[in-house]
Protein backbone atom coordinates (compact mmCIF):
# COMPACT_ATOMS: atom_id res chain seq x y z
CA UNK A 1 0.00 0.00 0.00
CA UNK A 2 1.26 3.49 -0.77
CA UNK A 3 2.60 5.44 2.25
CA UNK A 4 2.02 8.82 2.81
CA UNK A 5 4.89 10.90 4.60
CA UNK A 6 5.42 13.35 6.71
CA UNK A 7 6.85 16.52 4.92
CA UNK A 8 9.59 18.07 7.32
CA UNK A 9 12.28 20.99 6.18
CA UNK A 10 10.76 20.80 2.30
CA UNK A 11 11.33 16.82 2.35
CA UNK A 12 9.25 13.78 2.67
CA UNK A 13 10.22 11.95 6.04
CA UNK A 14 9.18 8.58 6.90
CA UNK A 15 7.73 8.97 10.92
CA UNK A 16 10.79 8.46 12.97
CA UNK A 17 9.01 5.50 14.64
CA UNK A 18 8.56 3.94 11.04
CA UNK A 19 5.57 2.97 12.41
CA UNK A 20 2.07 3.36 9.92
CA UNK A 21 -1.96 3.64 10.70
CA UNK A 22 -4.62 2.18 7.70
CA UNK A 23 -6.06 4.77 5.95
CA UNK A 24 -9.87 3.83 4.60
CA UNK A 25 -11.85 5.00 1.63
CA UNK A 26 -15.50 5.23 2.84
CA UNK A 27 -17.05 4.38 -0.11
CA UNK A 28 -15.86 1.08 0.68
CA UNK A 29 -14.23 0.52 3.71
CA UNK A 30 -11.04 -0.60 2.53
CA UNK A 31 -7.70 0.56 3.38
CA UNK A 32 -6.11 1.96 0.70
CA UNK A 33 -2.81 3.84 2.11
CA UNK A 34 -0.55 4.04 5.24
CA UNK A 35 -0.55 7.02 7.45
CA UNK A 36 2.56 7.74 9.66
CA UNK A 37 1.79 7.01 13.00
CA UNK A 38 3.93 9.88 13.82
CA UNK A 39 5.13 10.93 17.54
CA UNK A 40 6.35 14.16 19.59
CA UNK A 41 10.20 13.91 17.76
CA UNK A 42 8.56 13.94 14.23
CA UNK A 43 6.84 17.40 15.41
CA UNK A 44 10.01 18.45 17.40
CA UNK A 45 11.57 18.20 14.18
CA UNK A 46 9.06 19.90 12.40
CA UNK A 47 8.90 22.76 14.10
CA UNK A 48 12.82 23.02 14.71
CA UNK A 49 12.80 23.17 10.44
CA UNK A 50 9.95 25.50 10.74
CA UNK A 51 11.75 28.04 13.63
CA UNK A 52 14.72 28.05 11.44
CA UNK A 53 13.10 28.83 8.55
CA UNK A 54 10.96 31.52 10.23
CA UNK A 55 14.29 33.75 10.01
CA UNK A 56 14.38 33.95 6.54
CA UNK A 57 10.92 33.95 5.60
CA UNK A 58 9.64 36.53 8.17
CA UNK A 59 12.60 38.81 6.72
CA UNK A 60 11.22 38.56 3.24
CA UNK A 61 9.05 41.04 1.67
CA UNK A 62 5.15 40.81 0.94
CA UNK A 63 5.20 41.05 -2.78
CA UNK A 64 7.76 37.78 -2.61
CA UNK A 65 5.96 36.06 -0.32
CA UNK A 66 2.80 36.76 -2.26
CA UNK A 67 4.92 35.88 -5.48
CA UNK A 68 5.63 32.38 -3.63
CA UNK A 69 2.01 32.06 -2.94
CA UNK A 70 0.65 33.03 -6.08
CA UNK A 71 3.29 30.21 -7.60
CA UNK A 72 1.94 27.39 -5.07
CA UNK A 73 -2.22 27.78 -5.85
CA UNK A 74 -0.74 27.87 -9.61
CA UNK A 75 0.78 24.29 -9.20
CA UNK A 76 -2.02 23.05 -7.29
CA UNK A 77 -4.61 24.39 -9.73
CA UNK A 78 -2.49 22.39 -12.69
CA UNK A 79 -3.18 19.01 -10.24
CA UNK A 80 -6.66 19.89 -9.93
CA UNK A 81 -8.24 16.81 -11.12
CA UNK A 82 -6.14 14.59 -9.25
CA UNK A 83 -6.96 16.29 -6.46
CA UNK A 84 -10.80 16.13 -6.76
CA UNK A 85 -10.47 12.25 -6.78
CA UNK A 86 -8.13 12.33 -4.28
CA UNK A 87 -10.31 14.22 -1.55
CA UNK A 88 -13.45 12.07 -2.62
CA UNK A 89 -11.68 8.80 -2.36
CA UNK A 90 -10.56 9.95 0.73
CA UNK A 91 -13.23 11.66 2.43
CA UNK A 92 -16.03 10.22 0.84
CA UNK A 93 -17.53 13.25 -0.54
CA UNK A 94 -19.03 13.14 -4.01
CA UNK A 95 -16.69 14.00 -6.84
CA UNK A 96 -19.47 16.51 -8.14
CA UNK A 97 -18.95 18.66 -4.37
CA UNK A 98 -14.81 18.00 -4.52
CA UNK A 99 -14.91 19.54 -7.86
CA UNK A 100 -17.67 22.36 -7.28
CA UNK A 101 -16.13 23.10 -3.98
CA UNK A 102 -13.48 21.97 -2.02
CA UNK A 103 -10.64 21.77 -4.81
CA UNK A 104 -11.10 24.88 -6.18
CA UNK A 105 -11.67 27.09 -2.73
CA UNK A 106 -7.72 25.83 -2.23
CA UNK A 107 -5.91 27.84 -4.67
CA UNK A 108 -8.50 30.36 -3.84
CA UNK A 109 -8.03 30.50 -0.23
CA UNK A 110 -4.19 30.82 -1.15
CA UNK A 111 -4.78 33.91 -3.68
CA UNK A 112 -6.87 35.70 -1.42
CA UNK A 113 -4.27 35.91 1.47
CA UNK A 114 -1.40 36.43 -0.88
CA UNK A 115 -2.85 39.33 -2.71
CA UNK A 116 -4.29 40.44 0.61
CA UNK A 117 -1.22 41.18 2.52
CA UNK A 118 -0.13 43.43 -0.16
CA UNK A 119 -2.97 45.82 0.92
CA UNK A 120 -3.22 45.42 4.63
CA UNK A 121 -2.24 48.07 6.51
CA UNK A 122 -1.92 49.61 9.99
CA UNK A 123 -3.21 52.12 12.61
CA UNK A 124 -1.39 55.55 13.20
CA UNK A 125 -2.45 57.09 16.51
CA UNK A 126 -1.64 61.32 16.87
CA UNK A 127 -1.26 62.57 19.97
CA UNK A 128 -1.83 66.55 19.20
CA UNK A 129 1.54 67.39 17.94
CA UNK A 130 3.12 65.74 20.78
CA UNK A 131 3.61 62.59 19.24
CA UNK A 132 2.69 59.82 17.04
CA UNK A 133 1.67 56.19 17.78
CA UNK A 134 2.11 53.42 15.00
CA UNK A 135 1.36 50.19 15.29
CA UNK A 136 3.80 47.64 13.02
CA UNK A 137 2.06 44.09 12.39
CA UNK A 138 4.54 41.46 12.99
CA UNK A 139 4.92 37.99 12.76
CA UNK A 140 4.59 35.26 15.64
CA UNK A 141 7.07 32.72 15.05
CA UNK A 142 5.86 28.92 14.02
CA UNK A 143 2.26 28.63 13.64
CA UNK A 144 0.50 25.37 14.49
CA UNK A 145 -2.35 25.06 12.57
CA UNK A 146 -4.47 21.87 12.79
CA UNK A 147 -7.55 21.20 10.70
CA UNK A 148 -10.71 18.35 10.28
CA UNK A 149 -11.40 15.93 7.84
CA UNK A 150 -14.55 17.98 6.74
CA UNK A 151 -13.29 19.70 4.10
CA UNK A 152 -9.76 18.58 4.34
CA UNK A 153 -7.48 20.51 1.64
CA UNK A 154 -10.03 23.92 2.31
CA UNK A 155 -10.14 24.34 5.37
CA UNK A 156 -6.16 23.50 5.59
CA UNK A 157 -5.26 26.06 2.76
CA UNK A 158 -7.69 28.24 5.02
CA UNK A 159 -5.40 28.06 7.71
CA UNK A 160 -1.91 28.36 6.37
CA UNK A 161 -2.52 30.73 3.80
CA UNK A 162 -2.93 33.49 6.09
CA UNK A 163 -0.45 32.28 8.53
CA UNK A 164 2.13 32.16 6.06
CA UNK A 165 0.91 35.30 4.06
CA UNK A 166 1.62 37.06 7.50
CA UNK A 167 5.08 36.11 7.51
CA UNK A 168 5.19 32.99 10.13
CA UNK A 169 6.07 29.31 9.30
CA UNK A 170 3.78 26.47 9.62
CA UNK A 171 3.33 23.08 11.82
CA UNK A 172 0.37 21.59 9.94
CA UNK A 173 -1.35 18.77 11.45
CA UNK A 174 -4.17 17.84 8.80
CA UNK A 175 -7.04 15.14 10.27
CA UNK A 176 -5.82 11.39 10.80
CA UNK A 177 -8.96 10.68 8.91
CA UNK A 178 -8.37 12.59 6.01
CA UNK A 179 -4.56 12.83 5.07
CA UNK A 180 -4.41 12.32 1.51
CA UNK A 181 -4.52 15.60 -0.14
CA UNK A 182 -2.46 17.23 2.69
CA UNK A 183 -0.03 14.71 1.31
CA UNK A 184 -0.40 15.55 -2.31
CA UNK A 185 -0.18 19.44 -1.28
CA UNK A 186 3.57 18.42 0.28
CA UNK A 187 4.62 16.94 -3.39
CA UNK A 188 3.35 20.00 -4.98
CA UNK A 189 5.20 22.47 -2.56
CA UNK A 190 8.31 20.74 -4.02
CA UNK A 191 7.41 21.09 -7.23
CA UNK A 192 6.74 24.59 -6.85
CA UNK A 193 9.87 25.28 -5.16
CA UNK A 194 8.59 26.13 -2.17
CA UNK A 195 11.03 26.92 0.48
CA UNK A 196 12.22 24.62 2.64
CA UNK A 197 10.79 24.59 6.33
CA UNK A 198 7.80 27.46 5.86
CA UNK A 199 5.20 25.00 5.59
CA UNK A 200 5.92 21.34 7.54
CA UNK A 201 2.92 18.60 7.63
CA UNK A 202 3.03 16.23 9.87
CA UNK A 203 0.94 13.08 9.90
CA UNK A 204 -0.68 10.92 12.87
CA UNK A 205 -3.09 11.25 15.65
CA UNK A 206 -4.42 13.89 17.17
CA UNK A 207 -4.52 12.02 20.97
CA UNK A 208 -0.57 11.68 20.22
CA UNK A 209 0.86 14.62 18.67
CA UNK A 210 -1.48 17.23 19.15
CA UNK A 211 -0.59 17.91 22.51
CA UNK A 212 3.58 18.03 21.93
CA UNK A 213 2.54 20.62 18.93
CA UNK A 214 0.34 22.82 21.09
CA UNK A 215 2.09 23.04 23.92
CA UNK A 216 5.98 23.32 21.89
CA UNK A 217 7.37 25.88 23.77
CA UNK A 218 8.80 26.86 20.25
CA UNK A 219 4.96 27.28 19.21
CA UNK A 220 3.36 30.54 20.16
CA UNK A 221 0.07 30.47 17.93
CA UNK A 222 -2.65 28.02 17.38
CA UNK A 223 -5.40 27.82 14.98
CA UNK A 224 -7.68 25.19 15.24
CA UNK A 225 -10.53 23.81 13.23
CA UNK A 226 -12.34 20.70 14.66
CA UNK A 227 -14.75 19.43 17.75
CA UNK A 228 -15.94 21.67 20.54
CA UNK A 229 -14.63 19.04 22.82
CA UNK A 230 -10.96 18.91 21.37
CA UNK A 231 -10.91 22.62 21.41
CA UNK A 232 -11.67 22.55 25.24
CA UNK A 233 -8.78 21.05 25.62
CA UNK A 234 -6.29 23.07 23.25
CA UNK A 235 -7.96 25.73 25.15
CA UNK A 236 -6.70 24.09 28.70
CA UNK A 237 -3.18 23.23 27.55
CA UNK A 238 -2.62 26.13 25.83
CA UNK A 239 -4.09 28.62 27.87
CA UNK A 240 -1.29 28.55 31.19
CA UNK A 241 1.18 29.24 28.26
CA UNK A 242 -0.13 31.98 26.91
CA UNK A 243 -0.56 31.27 23.40
CA UNK A 244 -2.40 33.02 20.54
CA UNK A 245 -5.70 30.87 20.07
CA UNK A 246 -8.25 30.88 17.33
CA UNK A 247 -11.19 28.18 17.69
CA UNK A 248 -13.72 27.23 14.73
CA UNK A 249 -15.41 25.03 16.26
CA UNK A 250 -19.11 23.02 16.48
CA UNK A 251 -22.44 24.19 15.49
CA UNK A 252 -26.19 23.14 15.82
CA UNK A 253 -27.52 25.44 13.38
CA UNK A 254 -30.91 26.66 12.99
CA UNK A 255 -32.66 27.43 9.64
CA UNK A 256 -35.83 29.88 10.76
CA UNK A 257 -38.29 29.48 7.57
CA UNK A 258 -41.22 32.61 8.26
CA UNK A 259 -45.02 31.97 6.70
CA UNK A 260 -43.98 34.90 4.34
CA UNK A 261 -40.80 32.82 2.82
CA UNK A 262 -40.31 32.69 -1.15
CA UNK A 263 -41.67 29.06 0.25
CA UNK A 264 -39.98 26.74 -3.42
CA UNK A 265 -36.40 28.82 -2.87
CA UNK A 266 -36.54 27.91 1.26
CA UNK A 267 -37.20 23.93 0.45
CA UNK A 268 -34.76 24.04 -1.82
CA UNK A 269 -31.74 25.76 0.48
CA UNK A 270 -32.95 24.03 3.82
CA UNK A 271 -32.50 20.54 1.83
CA UNK A 272 -28.82 21.94 0.43
CA UNK A 273 -28.20 23.37 4.32
CA UNK A 274 -28.91 20.00 6.11
CA UNK A 275 -27.35 17.40 3.53
CA UNK A 276 -24.65 18.58 2.03
CA UNK A 277 -21.17 17.24 2.28
CA UNK A 278 -23.64 14.33 3.65
CA UNK A 279 -24.17 16.82 6.87
CA UNK A 280 -20.31 17.05 7.62
CA UNK A 281 -20.42 20.76 7.86
CA UNK A 282 -20.02 22.85 10.94
CA UNK A 283 -22.50 25.38 8.94
CA UNK A 284 -25.27 22.83 7.89
CA UNK A 285 -28.64 24.18 9.20
CA UNK A 286 -29.57 20.63 11.38
CA UNK A 287 -32.78 22.20 13.36
CA UNK A 288 -35.16 23.38 11.04
CA UNK A 289 -37.80 26.18 12.63
CA UNK A 290 -40.82 26.65 10.39
CA UNK A 291 -43.61 28.85 10.86
CA UNK A 292 -47.18 27.08 11.70
CA UNK A 293 -49.01 28.06 8.58
CA UNK A 294 -47.03 26.71 6.47
CA UNK A 295 -45.50 23.90 8.19
CA UNK A 296 -47.20 20.68 7.04
CA UNK A 297 -46.72 22.31 3.51
CA UNK A 298 -43.24 22.70 3.95
CA UNK A 299 -42.22 19.60 5.76
CA UNK A 300 -44.11 17.57 2.76
CA UNK A 301 -42.21 19.42 0.03
CA UNK A 302 -38.66 18.68 2.26
CA UNK A 303 -39.76 14.95 2.32
CA UNK A 304 -40.34 15.44 -1.22
CA UNK A 305 -37.17 17.01 -2.15
CA UNK A 306 -35.25 14.51 0.10
CA UNK A 307 -36.72 11.49 -1.65
CA UNK A 308 -35.04 12.60 -5.03
CA UNK A 309 -31.83 13.04 -3.21
CA UNK A 310 -29.55 10.31 -4.30
CA UNK A 311 -27.21 8.48 -2.29
CA UNK A 312 -24.42 6.84 -4.03
CA UNK A 313 -21.08 6.42 -6.11
CA UNK A 314 -19.12 9.35 -4.99
CA UNK A 315 -17.79 9.01 -8.41
CA UNK A 316 -21.19 9.03 -9.96
CA UNK A 317 -21.68 12.55 -11.31
CA UNK A 318 -25.57 12.17 -10.20
CA UNK A 319 -24.75 11.16 -6.90
CA UNK A 320 -26.25 13.87 -4.56
CA UNK A 321 -24.41 12.45 -0.89
CA UNK A 322 -21.53 9.99 -1.03
CA UNK A 323 -20.00 8.12 2.19
CA UNK A 324 -19.62 9.55 5.45
CA UNK A 325 -16.33 9.99 6.53
CA UNK A 326 -15.58 6.34 8.97
CA UNK A 327 -16.94 4.03 10.71
CA UNK A 328 -16.73 5.17 13.72
CA UNK A 329 -18.94 8.25 12.71
CA UNK A 330 -21.56 6.49 10.41
CA UNK A 331 -22.19 4.43 14.17
CA UNK A 332 -21.99 7.24 16.26
CA UNK A 333 -24.90 9.13 13.21
CA UNK A 334 -27.02 5.85 13.41
CA UNK A 335 -26.87 5.90 17.49
CA UNK A 336 -27.92 9.52 17.44
CA UNK A 337 -30.68 8.47 15.29
CA UNK A 338 -31.62 6.05 17.18
CA UNK A 339 -31.21 8.29 20.46
CA UNK A 340 -34.21 10.56 18.62
CA UNK A 341 -36.45 7.45 18.25
CA UNK A 342 -36.38 6.69 21.66
CA UNK A 343 -37.02 10.18 23.00
CA UNK A 344 -40.28 9.76 20.48
CA UNK A 345 -38.67 11.36 17.20
CA UNK A 346 -41.02 10.26 14.22
CA UNK A 347 -38.12 9.25 11.29
CA UNK A 348 -40.38 10.85 8.50
CA UNK A 349 -37.76 9.86 5.41
CA UNK A 350 -34.15 8.16 6.01
CA UNK A 351 -33.42 7.02 9.53
CA UNK A 352 -31.00 3.88 8.30
CA UNK A 353 -27.80 2.92 6.59
CA UNK A 354 -27.66 2.92 2.92
CA UNK A 355 -26.55 -0.19 1.72
CA UNK A 356 -25.17 -0.18 -1.59
CA UNK A 357 -24.20 -2.97 -4.12
CA UNK A 358 -21.04 -4.80 -5.35
CA UNK A 359 -17.63 -3.13 -4.26
CA UNK A 360 -19.51 -0.40 -2.23
CA UNK A 361 -21.06 -3.13 -0.13
CA UNK A 362 -19.13 -2.01 2.47
CA UNK A 363 -19.02 1.67 2.19
CA UNK A 364 -20.70 4.32 5.07
CA UNK A 365 -23.70 5.51 3.97
CA UNK A 366 -26.82 6.64 5.85
CA UNK A 367 -29.70 8.15 4.07
CA UNK A 368 -30.85 11.35 4.15
CA UNK A 369 -32.89 12.06 7.38
CA UNK A 370 -35.55 14.26 8.69
CA UNK A 371 -36.94 14.11 12.21
CA UNK A 372 -40.06 15.38 13.32
CA UNK A 373 -41.89 15.80 16.66
CA UNK A 374 -38.98 16.49 19.60
CA UNK A 375 -39.21 19.38 21.58
CA UNK A 376 -36.45 21.98 20.65
CA UNK A 377 -34.59 21.13 24.26
CA UNK A 378 -33.98 17.54 24.00
CA UNK A 379 -30.55 15.82 23.24
CA UNK A 380 -31.02 15.56 19.28
CA UNK A 381 -31.98 19.56 18.71
CA UNK A 382 -29.14 20.36 20.95
CA UNK A 383 -26.12 18.34 20.39
CA UNK A 384 -24.06 18.17 17.17
CA UNK A 385 -24.84 15.20 14.96
CA UNK A 386 -22.88 15.87 11.81
CA UNK A 387 -24.60 13.79 9.38
CA UNK A 388 -27.24 14.20 7.00
CA UNK A 389 -29.98 14.48 10.05
CA UNK A 390 -32.43 17.49 9.65
CA UNK A 391 -35.05 17.93 12.76
CA UNK A 392 -37.96 20.19 11.99
CA UNK A 393 -39.69 21.91 14.47
CA UNK A 394 -42.87 24.38 14.17
CA UNK A 395 -43.04 27.76 15.86
CA UNK A 396 -45.70 30.48 15.98
CA UNK A 397 -43.95 33.70 16.98
CA UNK A 398 -40.86 35.42 16.55
CA UNK A 399 -39.87 35.54 19.68
CA UNK A 400 -40.51 31.90 20.39
CA UNK A 401 -38.13 31.01 17.65
CA UNK A 402 -35.26 33.24 18.66
CA UNK A 403 -35.86 31.61 22.11
CA UNK A 404 -35.28 28.48 20.72
CA UNK A 405 -33.01 29.77 18.17
CA UNK A 406 -30.94 30.55 20.84
CA UNK A 407 -31.19 27.67 23.09
CA UNK A 408 -28.18 25.22 22.55
CA UNK A 409 -24.74 26.09 23.94
CA UNK A 410 -23.57 26.87 20.14
CA UNK A 411 -23.93 29.77 17.91
CA UNK A 412 -21.94 29.37 14.92
CA UNK A 413 -24.34 30.18 11.79
CA UNK A 414 -27.98 30.78 11.08
CA UNK A 415 -30.76 31.11 8.24
CA UNK A 416 -33.78 33.05 8.26
CA UNK A 417 -35.93 32.89 5.72
CA UNK A 418 -38.41 36.02 5.20
CA UNK A 419 -39.74 38.25 2.68
CA UNK A 420 -40.17 41.04 5.43
CA UNK A 421 -36.89 43.38 5.55
CA UNK A 422 -37.59 44.69 9.04
CA UNK A 423 -37.39 41.45 10.31
CA UNK A 424 -35.30 39.94 8.41
CA UNK A 425 -33.01 42.31 10.41
CA UNK A 426 -34.27 42.23 13.53
CA UNK A 427 -34.12 38.26 13.90
CA UNK A 428 -30.58 38.18 12.52
CA UNK A 429 -29.82 40.98 15.05
CA UNK A 430 -31.29 38.60 17.68
CA UNK A 431 -29.58 35.45 17.09
CA UNK A 432 -26.84 34.76 19.25
CA UNK A 433 -23.89 33.75 16.06
CA UNK A 434 -21.33 34.57 14.28
CA UNK A 435 -22.70 34.16 10.91
CA UNK A 436 -26.30 34.95 9.36
CA UNK A 437 -27.72 34.55 6.22
CA UNK A 438 -30.77 36.02 4.67
CA UNK A 439 -32.69 34.01 2.32
CA UNK A 440 -30.11 31.85 1.96
CA UNK A 441 -27.27 29.67 2.90
CA UNK A 442 -23.13 29.15 3.14
CA UNK A 443 -22.78 32.43 0.96
CA UNK A 444 -19.26 33.01 1.88
CA UNK A 445 -17.45 36.02 1.11
CA UNK A 446 -13.54 35.39 2.44
CA UNK A 447 -13.02 38.82 3.85
CA UNK A 448 -15.18 39.08 6.81
CA UNK A 449 -15.32 37.82 9.96
CA UNK A 450 -15.76 33.85 10.44
CA UNK A 451 -16.39 32.50 13.53
CA UNK A 452 -18.79 31.23 16.46
CA UNK A 453 -20.34 32.60 19.80
CA UNK A 454 -20.52 30.44 22.57
CA UNK A 455 -19.22 26.93 22.32
CA UNK A 456 -18.63 27.15 18.84
CA UNK A 457 -15.40 29.22 19.01
CA UNK A 458 -13.13 31.93 19.93
CA UNK A 459 -11.67 34.60 17.83
CA UNK A 460 -12.36 35.68 14.32
CA UNK A 461 -10.47 34.24 11.31
CA UNK A 462 -11.00 35.68 7.66
CA UNK A 463 -10.00 38.30 5.26
CA UNK A 464 -8.17 40.96 7.66
CA UNK A 465 -8.91 39.36 10.70
CA UNK A 466 -6.87 36.56 9.63
CA UNK A 467 -3.82 38.67 8.92
CA UNK A 468 -4.86 40.29 12.25
CA UNK A 469 -4.94 37.24 14.23
CA UNK A 470 -1.54 35.91 12.30
CA UNK A 471 0.59 39.04 13.32
CA UNK A 472 0.96 40.53 16.86
CA UNK A 473 0.60 44.45 17.13
CA UNK A 474 3.39 46.18 18.41
CA UNK A 475 2.69 50.13 19.25
CA UNK A 476 5.71 52.32 18.63
CA UNK A 477 5.23 55.97 20.06
CA UNK A 478 7.52 58.69 18.15
CA UNK A 479 7.85 61.97 20.39
CA UNK A 480 7.50 64.81 18.33
O1 LIG B 1 -12.69 15.93 15.52
P1 LIG B 1 -11.38 16.37 16.24
P2 LIG B 1 -13.33 14.48 15.43
C1 LIG B 1 -17.21 17.86 15.17
C2 LIG B 1 -18.24 16.85 14.76
C3 LIG B 1 -17.55 15.56 14.97
C4 LIG B 1 -16.79 15.88 16.24
C5 LIG B 1 -15.59 15.03 16.49
O2 LIG B 1 -19.36 16.91 15.59
O3 LIG B 1 -18.43 14.50 15.16
O4 LIG B 1 -16.37 17.20 16.06
O5 LIG B 1 -14.84 14.89 15.32
C6 LIG B 1 -6.94 17.00 15.87
N1 LIG B 1 -4.63 18.33 20.22
N2 LIG B 1 -16.42 18.40 14.08
O6 LIG B 1 -13.13 13.70 16.67
O7 LIG B 1 -10.83 15.27 17.07
C7 LIG B 1 -7.34 15.87 14.97
O8 LIG B 1 -6.23 15.03 14.75
C8 LIG B 1 -4.53 18.87 19.00
C9 LIG B 1 -16.72 19.74 13.72
O9 LIG B 1 -12.86 13.85 14.22
O10 LIG B 1 -11.69 17.66 16.88
C10 LIG B 1 -7.81 16.64 13.76
O11 LIG B 1 -6.68 17.07 13.00
N3 LIG B 1 -5.22 18.40 17.95
C11 LIG B 1 -15.73 20.29 12.82
C12 LIG B 1 -8.51 17.84 14.37
O12 LIG B 1 -8.02 17.92 15.70
C13 LIG B 1 -6.02 17.35 18.14
C14 LIG B 1 -15.02 19.44 11.89
C15 LIG B 1 -10.02 17.74 14.43
O13 LIG B 1 -10.38 16.54 15.02
C16 LIG B 1 -6.16 16.74 19.40
C17 LIG B 1 -14.75 18.13 12.42
C18 LIG B 1 -5.42 17.27 20.47
N4 LIG B 1 -5.49 16.77 21.70
C19 LIG B 1 -15.48 17.66 13.46
N5 LIG B 1 -7.04 15.72 19.27
C20 LIG B 1 -15.94 21.67 12.32
N6 LIG B 1 -15.97 22.65 13.21
O14 LIG B 1 -16.03 21.90 11.13
C21 LIG B 1 -7.44 15.69 17.99
N7 LIG B 1 -6.82 16.67 17.29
Amino acid sequence: MEKILNYINGELAEPTNGNYLDNYNPSNGEAYSLIPDSEKQDVDNAVAAAKEAFKTWSKTTKQERSNILMKLADTIENHFDELVAAESKDNGKPESLARAVDIPRAPANIRFFAGAILHDSSEIHEMDGIAINYTLRQPLGVAACISPWNLPLYLLTWKIAPALAAGNTVVAKPSEVTPYTAYMLSKICIEAGFPKGVLNIVHGLGSKIGDPLTTHPDVPIVSFTGGTITGKHIATVTAPMFKKLSLELGGKNPNIIFADADFDKAVSIAARAAFTNQGQICLCGSRLFVQDEIYEKFRDSLIAKTKKLKVGDPKDPNSNLGAVVSKEHMEKILSKIEKAKELGGKILIGGKREMLEEELKNGYYIQPTIIEGLNYDCSTNQEEIFGPVVSIIPFKTEEEVVEMANSTKYGLSASVFTENLSKAHRVASNIDSGVVWINTWLLRDLRIPFGGMKHSGVGREGGFKSLQFFTEPKNICVKI
